[in-house]
């Protein structure tokens, strides 16, 4: 029982994390379909108690399919997610492609599950609901429940990007850069353009005119569109550094109304898909390699930002998992809201 499900791109990094989550959550489905490209056709794939043989995309792949979870890319969910609601299927797509069009929700389930109301399985229509960039999810999910108090007016956000959200080939060069390193050997630079290992850089995406880089365009818009607030003011600095899977971003907040860091400590607490590790006395905050694996997002350093008056303004240090829930798990917890 349950709908049939299709995972594109079911071999890259957060394929493989989608079918991890829908295990590890009992995601109730009667079919499953395997996509990936031509080249993976054919493969054999053991998920549960079955062997699957990897089908290649085409059109034809969501007949009957009620409910497809797209991460193959921009290119591919721009050609094949508009194919696949015509065949009635609900796509959750992990790509940049439809996230910024006004008609499909941008949706964190912590955030803003209103956002995709209207969308619903028994309709037996298709649709399209946009996954945010991992960034964005991990920022948000933190920022929100102090937002809800007291209205967030501006944003400055670093981050410290981990390899995956480049793929998996990315966590493999971190991986053998290390090694090559260590053996004295010159670094294979094949996904990033500059050395890895040991070192860190601006993120690979693209620099506009303005400066800004498209990963930091990102978390500007995704923000304005999924809080539904044109006006909030959100710069961010986006960073590469040689982490495996999990993203850390310092988040500064300055809010229209006071809230002191005691209080917003309790409403993370309190908060849904969040651990606080917030320990002064033995200097213990969140760690990519703490979160790594887990579905919820780390908050601490939670602290006045005393360069603002009174209790106008916070810094909190973020961590989470990205392919998790920067990717997969969201996606999967968007498709649990239609079940
Ligand atoms: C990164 N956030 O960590 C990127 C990867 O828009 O979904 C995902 C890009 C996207 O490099």
């Amino acid at each position: 029982t349950g709908p049939s499900l299709a995972v594109v791109g079911v071999t890259g990094a957060v394929g493989q994390e989608f079918l991890s989550v829908l295990s590890d959550r009992d995601f109730p489905y009667r079919s499953i379909k395997m996509l990936a490209s031509k080249r993976s056709a054919g493969r054999r794939l053991p998920f549960q108690d079955k062997e699957y043989v990897i089908e290649e995309l085409t059109a034809e792949s969501f007949n009957g399919v009620d409910i497809a979870l797209f991460s193959a890319g921009g290119s591919i969910s721009r050609e094949f997610g508009p194919v696949a609601v015509d065949k009635g299927t609900i796509v959750v797509d992990n790509s940049s492609a439809f996230r910024m069009d006004e008609k499909v929700p941008l949706v964190i389930p912590e955030v803003n599950p209103e956002a995709m109301e209207n969308i619903k399985l028994e309709n037996g229509k298709g649709a399209l609901i946009a996954n945010p960039n991992c960034s964005t999810i991990i920022c948000l999910v933190a920022a929100t429940p102090l937002h809800r108090r007291a209205k967030v007016k501006r944003m400055v956000v670093s981050t410290y990007q981990a390899a995956s959200g480049a793929g998996a080939a990315a966590m493999e060069e971190l991986e053998q850069q290390t090694r090559e390193v260590l053996d004295g050997r010159p670094p294979t630079c094949k996904i990033f353009k500059q050395q890895y290992a040991f070192n860190l850089f601006s993120h690979n995406a693209s620099i506009q005119l303005s400066g800004y880089n498209e990963e930091e365009m990102k978390m500007v818009k995704e923000t304005k569109k999924i809080w539904n607030d044109p006006d909030v003011k959100v710069t961010a600095t986006c960073i590469r550094v040689p982490v495996m899977r999990a993203h850390a971003e310092s988040v500064n907040l300055q809010f229209e109304k006071p809230l002191d860091e005691d209080t917003a400590r309790d409403i993370l607490k309190n908060a849904p898909g969040i651990v606080v590790i917030d320990d002064r006395a033995t200097n213990h905050f969140p760690t990519p390699l703490e979160v790594s694996n887990k579905d919820d997002v780390a908050v601490g350093r939670i602290r006045r930002d005393l360069s603002q008056d009174g209790n106008q303004g916070l810094d909190i240090f973020v961590c989470g998992d990205q392919i998790r829930k920067g990717a997969a798990l969201n996606a999967i917890q968007i498709a649990e809201m239609l079940l």
